[in-house]
């Protein structure tokens, strides 16, 4: 710590330093990045609404109206309008809220994961000391309903599926898994951080995607990111619950806060109620209209991306892509090489054990996939000419 203050000019100028080889989610150079460039209109909101902090939320009574709305606005578009749940730091604390909530309803310890699911649920896991049944896959990267039937024990209280895997995109057959679970009472969680800014305004224009939100009688809560493809900026993930009830275990009472006697119902304390604002100013600003508009320039993009790979010998794409998520693969040559020399060449890639991940968010414009695609060709070049 510095004895003598600094003046800010010279502040920053140390930050611009150290930051300089940073990247960035405006240039697209992260290609594999679920979260984007957030909207400016929603970081103006973010900042001028800083000091609310809706943890101690009696302080705050109309940011916790506006959270109230914004939780009916994104229950609007999955299916009901009578949902709750927060705006919280990301994934990986809605998905902790919902097993957190059902964990102690049920007073239960097991769950069942698929083999896809995002690591925050690994990792909630071993916080909450769950024991977890891993579901597998077929070939198409989708759950196996009779699969996940016979890992079901009497300690089981919940399954978790994915609408739009982290991997690849996938949307697991939620509407089976639902009768699983209303026959055996236990609660289904949906994983839907990335896609359920997606599905719905895929739906909308016309892609025949399965159903993955309330409309499944047996969906107790979901998942659903506005800091991801919601272009909010971080943080701001969000829990959504069937019923208020469901969470019922997890109000935690609060005697001495400023505001009075307060009633949390997240993990994390001290919240911030500019993410609050921003997500809803944000949402109202763009509308269905909106971000549907935004989703069809992303999968256009996505095919033109899918197109031009074609061009490309000896590379091709995991499957088909269910959303804006690409996954490249390659049969002959080894595909770490290639995301090390995409990296070497400026890309931030996202390496999984067969594939490169591709999202194709607003920042990926099409100059963004040009580039890459001619830097895709030389890389994929040098390394077949070393075999
Ligand atoms: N659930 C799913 C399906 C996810 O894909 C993610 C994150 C989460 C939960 C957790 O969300 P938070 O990271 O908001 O807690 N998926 C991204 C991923 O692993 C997270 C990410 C985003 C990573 C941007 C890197 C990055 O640059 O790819």
């Amino acid at each position: 710590m510095n004895e003598k203050p600094l003046n800010k000019q010279k502040i920053i100028k140390i930050i611009e330093n150290k930051i300089s080889n940073d990247m960035s989610y405006k240039n697209g150079r992260i290609i594999s990045s679920m979260c984007t460039y957030p909207d400016t209109f929603g970081v103006e909101l973010f900042s001028k609404y800083i000091d609310k902090n809706i943890g101690d939320s009696k302080l705050f009574p109309g940011v916790v109206e506006i959270e109230k709305e914004v939780i009916k606005m994104i229950g609007s578009f999955l299916n009901n309008r009578n949902c709750n749940g927060s705006i919280v730091t990301g994934g990986t604390e809605a998905n902790l809220i919902a097993l957190w909530a059902f964990r102690e309803l049920s007073g239960k310890t097991r769950i069942i994961l698929p083999e896809t699911s995002h690591f925050s649920l690994f990792k909630i896991a071993n916080i909450l000391k769950l024991n977890v049944d891993i579901a597998r896959v077929d070939s198409n990267r989708k759950l196996i309903p009779q699969e996940i039937k016979k890992l079901i024990k009497d300690d089981t209280f919940c399954i978790v599926a994915m609408a739009g895997s982290t991997g690849l995109g996938v949307i697991d057959p939620i509407r089976e898994i639902s009768e699983i679970c209303l026959g055996k009472n236990i609660f289904l969680h949906i994983d839907a951080a990335f896609g359920g800014f997606v599905i719905p305004f895929l739906k909308k224009l016309g892609y025949d995607l399965p159903d993955f939100d309330f409309s499944v009688p047996g969906v107790s809560s979901i998942t659903v990111d506005p800091h991801k493809m919601g272009l909010a900026p971080i943080p701001a993930g969000g829990i959504l619950f069937r019923d208020e009830h469901l969470r019922n275990k997890i109000k935690w009472r609060v005697d001495y806060l400023s505001g009075g006697i307060t009633e949390q119902t997240t993990f994390v304390g001290s919240r911030s109620g500019g993410s609050v604002i921003a997500v809803w100013g944000l949402m109202k600003k763009l509308g269905m209209e909106g971000y549907k508009k935004i989703i069809k320039e992303c999968m256009n993009n996505t095919h033109y991306f899918v197109e031009r790979l074609d061009e490309i010998e000896n590379v091709s794409t995991v499957m088909s892509p269910v959303m804006n998520i690409i996954g490249i693969k390659s049969d002959l040559l080894d595909i770490k090489s290639i995301a090390k020399g995409l990296r070497k060449r400026g890309w931030a890639v996202s390496l999984f054990p067969e594939h490169i991940r591709i999202v194709v968010t607003p920042s990926v414009t099409r100059e963004v996939i040009n580039n890459f695609i001619q830097d895709l060709k030389e890389e994929s070049e040098c390394i077949q000419a070393k075999i």
